[in-house]
This record gives structure tokens, sequence and C-alpha cells, in this order.
């Protein structure tokens, strides 16, 4: 454990600069990751996207949207992948950016599994799962939403490729200029689909006890340690989600153990989703942050409808080291500069958050038309 994990806690502000692994953040204030399908063709970032994260470089650390590792990954219209050279351009495009504004930013490594429909497939095949078993809701397709199918239960002897695939996307992130990489293990994803016994029915060493339905998420994980150091590797999971029909008999006991098995791997941080209102509507669990930081004692990022009050209280607290801010960073490209100077915040439009161009994107302002950069 490095002597960053074992210094006392608690005390710290928004704005205690931060080792994180290896990345040195200056600040607590996270960007966390937001799907918003503005994508270029080919699935590339393009200029607006540039634009976007631009803007927001004062945070601590950005953490990319959701990106696809391949084609298969695909779940939603025009978000962006991680799996081409034209992609790996894009992307290097926006990483020159943030940094030229001295900002950090990792992109997160996804693959719906499930959570995607025929038409979004290549050939229009079936989506792939750890068992065929067909999510309640809609998946959100250019032709507008669509129940989702029974997706195709994947043989044991595919998974090396979908392995192959995130290790691939895992140097393709390298090759495109970011500070580390994020594996998406939350929201009912691939990644999560196996990690639950509500998705996982499989009889094979992929399913049945926990270590069986770790053994895949962990598998992945190891991938990507092949391409990047431990220090730039982070994973998020949502112990308390509901989302996209996700189930589990046990969730304390799976993240639990979940949680327990990542500590050899020394990651970068463990990011971790409290229950949203929606999660507390639909009944799941609520696995406070507070849980977890009594048996891991490396770093620790939260999510979940933070203010900056009630950050600032997790982590002067010491339950949790960073926190990623979503809807909140989303409407303030400034957000640090904000609550660092206890500024009115603007308020996300919904409206906006998924798909189209420019409204509600890179035209949110700044404080006072101030720089977004909380040094000046
Ligand atoms: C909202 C809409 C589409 C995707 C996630 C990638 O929840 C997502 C997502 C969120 O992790």
């Amino acid at each position: 454990m490095n002597q960053q994990t074992d210094r006392p806690r608690q005390g710290a502000t928004l704005f205690s600069p931060l080792d994180v692994g290896e990345l040195r953040l200056r600040n607590r204030i996270v960007m966390a990751p937001l799907t918003r399908n503005r994508a270029g063709p080919g699935f590339v970032p393009r200029d607006l996207n540039v634009e976007y994260y631009r803007q927001r470089a004062s945070a601590g650390l950005i953490i990319s949207e959701a990106t696809q590792i391949a084609p298969e990954g695909l779940g939603y219209p025009d978000t962006p992948g991680i799996y081409t050279d034209e992609q790996v351009a894009g992307w290097r495009r926006v990483t020159d950016a943030v940094h030229a504004e001295g900002g950090q930013m990792v992109l997160q490594l996804w693959h719906v599994g499930r959570i995607s429909h025929p038409s979004l497939q290549p050939h229009q095949q079936l989506p792939v799962a750890p068992s065929a078993i067909k999510p309640a809701g809609q998946a959100a397709t250019y032709e507008g939403l669509q129940d989702f199918v029974t997706p195709r239960a994947l043989a044991a002897d595919e998974l090396p490729r979908i392995r192959d695939q995130y290790r691939e996307a895992a140097r393709k992130a390298r090759a495109a200029g970011f500070d580390g990489v994020e594996v998406h293990n939350a929201n009912g994803y691939l990644l999560d689909q196996f990690l639950r016994d509500g998705p996982n029915r499989r009889t094979d060493v992929y399913g049945g006890s926990l270590e069986n339905r770790m053994r895949f998420p962990l598998q992945v994980l190891e991938a990507v340690l092949e391409a990047w150091p431990a220090g730039r590797v982070g994973i998020r999971l949502s112990p308390s989600g509901t989302m996209n029909d996700m189930q589990d008999s046990d969730p304390k006991a799976t993240f639990t153990a979940m949680v327990e098995a990542l500590k050899p791997y020394g990651l970068a941080y463990i990011h971790i989703m409290e229950p949203l209102e929606a999660d507390i509507r639909h009944g799941g669990p609520q696995i406070p942050i507070g849980y977890f930081r009594s048996f891991y004692r490396g770093i620790l990022m939260v999510n979940g409808e933070y203010d900056g009050p009630k950050a600032q209280t997790v982590v002067a607290s010491g339950d949790a080291d960073l926190v990623s801010f979503g809807r909140l960073f989303l409407a303030n490209p400034d957000l640090p500069a904000r609550l660092r100077d206890g500024r009115p915040l603007n308020t996300p439009d919904p409206r906006t958050f998924y798909g189209g161009g420019a409204e509600g994107y890179t035209d949110y302002p700044t404080w006072g038309g101030r720089s977004a950069d909380p040094r000046s």
C-alpha cells in the first residue's frame, strides 16, 4: 500500500490535491462519465466533443463518456468507440485539448452486453450476454425506443475474444493520449451482467458462485492491466444500482466480495455509485460509501447526485477521496471554480442530455464569462 493511502484522510477539502495511483490530481472534483450521444460518423469524436471536454478541463480528472470497445459493445445511437484508428485520432484531439488546459482524462471502456438491440448490432445480430435472459425495458435505437430482445448467451470459448477486445481498446486509449482508463463494471452492462446472479444464470465456471461470477470481470481487468499500469486504471461499480433491470439476490455480499477481490490489484481508484433516487424508488439496496471505506483503504471515488456541500462533507469525513459529478458538471463547465467561490450553479436541462448539437452541450456559460480554469 502506498504512503498516500495510509495518511489520515479526515479534514481534506474538495481542493486538496491528491495522488491517485500514478496521477496527481489538483482537486477532488471529477467529471463523471456522461453518455451524450454526439459522436460523429464512424463513432468518432469530432470538434464539438473536443470543445465540450476542453471546457471542463479544470476538473481534477475527467472520465470520458462510456466508449464501446467493439462494434458489438454499442447500445445507443452515436456513442463514441475506441476500436478504429479514426476513433483514436478523434480522441487524440480531445486529450490534447484537455492537456493543453492542464487537465487530465481517462477513457471509460464499455461493452453494453444485452442492453442493445439487433438494429444497433453488426449484421443485425442478437446482443450478447452471460445468459439468454431478456431485460425488462426498451433499447434506445436510431428508430426510437424498441423492446429489448432475448440476448444470445456467450459460449465460454468466446470470452477470450472479448477480453482481447478490451485489451486492444485499452492499448488504443494509450495511443489516443489518455492518462488512464476506467473499466465500466456498473449500471447493468456486460461486466455487471456477469457479476450479478439475476442476469447471470450460467452453470460453467463463469456463473454460480461469487468466485465464478467475478471471473470474467477480473479477467477483463487483467487484460486491461496488460496495457496499463495499475496506477492508471480505475473501475466503476454500482452496488445499489437497479438500472437496466439489474437484479441480485444479495448485492451486499456480491460487492463486498468484488471490492475484496480488487484489493490485490492496487488500482488507481474504485468508483462507487451510491443509490440514485430512481434506485430507491425501485426498492434497490442502499449501500453507502462508508460501508466500502470500512474495509477498503485505497482511493474511493463516490458518485450519485452530490452537490457541493454534500461532496465537501463526504471528502472531509474520509469516507470518499474523490467525488464525481455528472449533471452538475454537464451544466457548469467551470464547476470547480464555482464550488470554490460559492457561486450559484446553472441548471441542467434534461431535454438536451442525449443527442443533438451544441445546445445544452457546449453552450452552458461559465460564471460571469470568466475562464473555467480555477487557477486563474
Ligand atoms: C445514460 C444513458 C445511456 C447510457 C451508464 C453509459 O449509465 C451509461 C448511460 C447512462 O453507465
